[in-house]
């Protein structure tokens, strides 16, 4: 009998040997999958051979968790102030010898530098997860999700966190977020099973589970979760706006330098500059009400738009007059670059 439990033993260590060379799966073999080994002894005693003894060794492969959360694109995701539903991208792979779900979470990032450079700086609000459940890249036709049920091993998900820009924000402003995913067991379809940790003892017959996921951008090496991080980059508009006024004729002395008496005509220019590097800012619409003591004359032009200077001769086109108020709405205005509503009135 001692020499049979020896020979067991011998022939278990060849047989997680041959194992662990080959084994079934990319990610190893399937946990809870029977190892059953039988060994064989004969002997002879006094020249006759006697009954082979036997005795079977029989366990089932443990439960390795392992897993990654990647961001993809390689990216930032530019956005405008105050954007809603605005996407960052994930993809959340079970690298496990078995089908798990995994808990999804997202958090802020409180400073420090962002996944893409800069530094983080501001948060989003309203974050709110989805898994693109028909791969097809979008996130509007899915409904927010806490959990991937059920991935099998050796399957990925994307994920996408949605979340909103405050208004406030300025150029280059950076906002990173944190996509976490935690293991738990796949238990049942359409619920999430419950979390896995690192069983304490090895029992031959009972799918033991072993955590061997390493560590993300905000998790530790063997926790059963792996995060990554996103950012969000701001790209605003950084309008200013100078009004000036110049009096360009006098019933007395006409356009030679003329003076601000009454009966004078005062040319207005409303100018919009955008700051360099800036987003293009668009529809944008000037409102200006004429001051009491003038009064709006087109005698010489009506309500002019879109110079890039304060020279009416660049101005084609035509903004309105109403009541006591002159407005116009401007061309896109790209980063850099200045666009004017000019019009005249004349001191009462
Ligand atoms: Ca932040
Ligand atoms: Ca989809
Ligand atoms: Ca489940
Ligand atoms: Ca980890």
């Amino acid at each position: 009998m001692i020499r049979t439990s020896k020979l067991l033993g011998a022939a278990s260590i060849v047989t997680l040997a041959a194992l662990g060379a080959t084994p079934a799966f990319a990610d190893g073999t399937g946990a809870g999958t029977t190892i059953q080994n039988t060994v064989t002894v004969s002997y002879s005693v006094g020249g006759v051979a006697q009954n082979d003894q036997q005795a079977t060794d029989q366990f089932v492969v443990d439960r390795k968790i392992n897993l990654t959360v990647a961001e993809v694109g390689g990216t930032q995701t530019v956005v405008s102030p105050g954007a809603t539903q605005q996407v960052t991208t994930f993809r959340v792979t079970n690298l496990s010898n078995d089908t798990a779900d995994f808990a999804l979470s997202v958090a802020q990032q409180a400073g420090g530098p962002g996944a893409f450079g800069g530094t983080d700086n501001f948060n989003t609000t309203g974050e709110t997860i989805y898994i693109d459940t028909d791969n097809d890249g979008d996130w509007a036709d899915e409904t927010p999700v806490s959990y991937i049920d059920e991935l099998a091993p050796d399957q990925s998900r994307t994920v996408f966190v949605v979340s909103n820009v405050p208004l406030n924000q300025v150029s280059g402003d950076v906002a990173s977020v944190v996509l976490t995913a935690t293991a738990h067991a796949g238990g049942t379809a359409g619920s999430q099973g419950a979390l896995l940790t690192t069983s304490a003892n090895n029992t031959a017959n009972t799918v033991d589970t072993v955590l061997a996921d390493g560590a993300g951008r905000t998790d530790a090496q063997y926790d059963g979760r792996f995060s990554a991080a996103d950012d969000y980059i701001v790209s605003a508009a950084a309008l200013t706006v100078l009004k000036t006024s110049s009096v360009v004729q006098d019933p007395v002395s006409g356009t030679n330098n003329p003076k601000a008496i009454p009966g004078a005509i005062v040319q207005y220019c409303i100018s919009v500059t955008n700051a360099a590097g800036s987003a293009t800012a668009a529809g944008v619409n000037v409102v200006d009400d004429v001051p009491a003591g003038l009064t709006y004359t087109a005698t010489n032009f009506p309500v002019r738009t879109n110079s890039t200077s304060c020279d009416v001769a660049g101005a084609t086109d035509t903004g309105s007059f109403s009541g006591t108020r002159v407005s116009g709405t401007l061309a896109n205005i790209a980063g850099g670059e200045t666009r004017t509503l000019i019009f005249q009135a004349v001191i009462d």
